[in-house]
């Protein structure tokens, strides 16, 4: 076996009639008499290995002992398959492999549920107790291929769009997004968080080098256990500057929005079919709604009156995304204007009603994607509402020296990557979009208050 080259599942078809070498786990073993079928994965695919006593009385004593999640190497001659055979579903289906000797690799424990089927019917906490193991599902693969595809899809706009890339600090000495949803950490004996977002970092990058963004781990001490909240989260952060308008940085956002949807229909064709999901709907300009237009039109739609509410809670952003839905087949809505001191002390106030502010919310299937705005670049204001907010100003001194030194009207984003996945799947939970979800209840093991 050592003499052949390794050939991926995906390339067999390129070798019709002849012998190859491939390597993978056992998916699933099929007896059939004095034949026996293999699914086997490899990081390509799936390749369907025949295994014949006929035609290799040894590579069929070799396959007898094969467990599901097996590594193996095959050797054998790849065959064309009949027509009527052909399985559109893997990516080696015009082919499959006449078994003439099987290497074991390494040996699987008997699996704790059966993994052959298509789909992987367990509930959520058995899916993530053992990661490890479903993580090797095609049907859960799917999730991750998509969330890659989004994360390099981000870079890749923005880098086009001439943003830099930067890495921001993980262990950081103040508060910036504000609220208690915070992991302290002693830092030798000092206090220290762990980042809510790059936001401060973001301002200061971007006064240095006018783009820029980050795809960062960002923590959230969130105090209660929801279907939408992470404790850790890879956040897509922007920022830029000489802008004319909040909206200049909406329409940043939206056209990252497209690009990404974009990729993600070009290449994760499969994964999508895998959930049946659609893609969300982006229509040529997303609607836009101040929060009390917004919130006006939820009264008029169903008589709930949130209109004089600071925020609009998981209730609203449902209603709303889904009169949006009706009106114009949008599945994107923009929301602006909240109450200037519900926000973090950084968001703009709108100069003339200083109350409301020019941050924006990007909303997708009833669900909160996105965060930004304009940001205060004026070095007096921002002091004021540093004083305002309560903070202290030794503490982002570094944030300040910044703005001290000429920064031009901007403003950025971000979004959270599991929160995209989810809803472009449409999966019911972000944890399934988190491939080692943080919570309340779980680092990787489930934290038992009984324990
Ligand atoms: P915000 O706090 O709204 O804004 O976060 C931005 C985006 O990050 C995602 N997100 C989360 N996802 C899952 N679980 C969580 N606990 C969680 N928290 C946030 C959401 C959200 O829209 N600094 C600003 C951004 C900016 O203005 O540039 C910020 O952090 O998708």
């Amino acid at each position: 076996m050592a003499g052949l080259k390794r050939v991926l599942s995906s390339e067999a078809s390129n070798f019709i009639g002849e012998e190859i070498k491939i390597a993978g786990w056992v998916r699933i073993r099929r007896d059939h008499g004095k034949l026996i079928f293999l699914d086997i994965r490899d990081r390509s695919g799936i390749i369907q290995v025949v295994v014949n006593s006929k035609f290799s009385e040894k590579a069929y004593k070799e396959a007898l002992e094969l467990k599901p999640e097996y590594a193996v190497t095959i050797v054998g001659r790849v065959n064309k398959r009949p027509e009527n055979a052909i399985n559109k579903d893997i990516v080696s289906g015009t082919v499959e492999l006449e078994a003439t000797g099987i290497e074991i690799l390494a040996r699987a424990k008997t699996l704790p549920f059966d993994m052959g089927g298509n789909e992987l019917t367990l509930e959520l906490p058995t899916l993530l107790d053992h990661r490890a193991l479903t993580l090797r599902h095609p049907k859960i693969q799917a999730i991750f291929k998509v969330q890659a595809v989004i994360i390099d899809s981000f870079r890749e706009y923005l880098k086009k769009e001439g943003f830099f890339e930067f890495q921001a600090p993980s262990i950081v000495p103040a508060v910036a997004e504000g609220g208690a949803d915070v992991f302290q950490v002693d830092y030798f004996g000092h206090k220290a968080y762990l980042s809510q977002s790059p936001q401060l970092y973001k301002q200061i990058v971007m006064s240095a080098f006018e783009r820029v963004f980050s795809v960062n781990k960002i923590f959230r001490a969130e105090p209660s256990v929801t279907t939408r909240h992470l404790a850790e989260v890879v956040s897509l952060d922007a920022e830029m500057a000489f802008i004319d308008s909040w909206t200049d940085v909406k329409d940043v956002a939206e056209e990252a929005v497209r690009f990404i949807l974009q990729r993600v229909g070009k290449e994760c064709e499969k994964e999508l079919k895998f959930y049946n999901a659609t893609l969300p709907k982006m229509i040529d300009k997303t609607p836009t709604l101040s929060l009390r237009e917004a919130q006006e039109k939820i009264f008029k739609h169903s008589g709930r009156d949130v209109r004089k509410e600071k925020d609009l809670n998981p209730e609203d952003e449902k209603e709303i995304c889904a009169i949006i839905k009706e009106e114009t087949g949008s599945d994107f809505v923009f929301v602006y204007g909240y109450p200037t001191k519900n926000k973090p002390f950084y968001v703009y106030p709108n100069p003339e009603k200083p109350e409301y502010n020019e941050g924006m919310d990007l909303l997708c299937r009833g669900i909160e994607w996105l965060s930004g705005g304009r940001r205060i670049n004026d070095y007096g204001q921002l002091m004021e509402h540093v004083k305002e907010w309560k903070m202290d100003p030794k503490k982002v001194s570094m944030f300040l020296e910044a703005f001290s030194y000429g920064v031009p009207p901007e403003g950025g984003f971000a979004f959270g990557s599991e929160r995209m996945t989810m809803q472009i799947l449409e999966l019911s939970n972000i944890r399934e979009a988190s491939m080692f979800p943080r919570d309340m209840e779980r680092v990787d093991e489930r934290l038992s208050k009984t324990k």
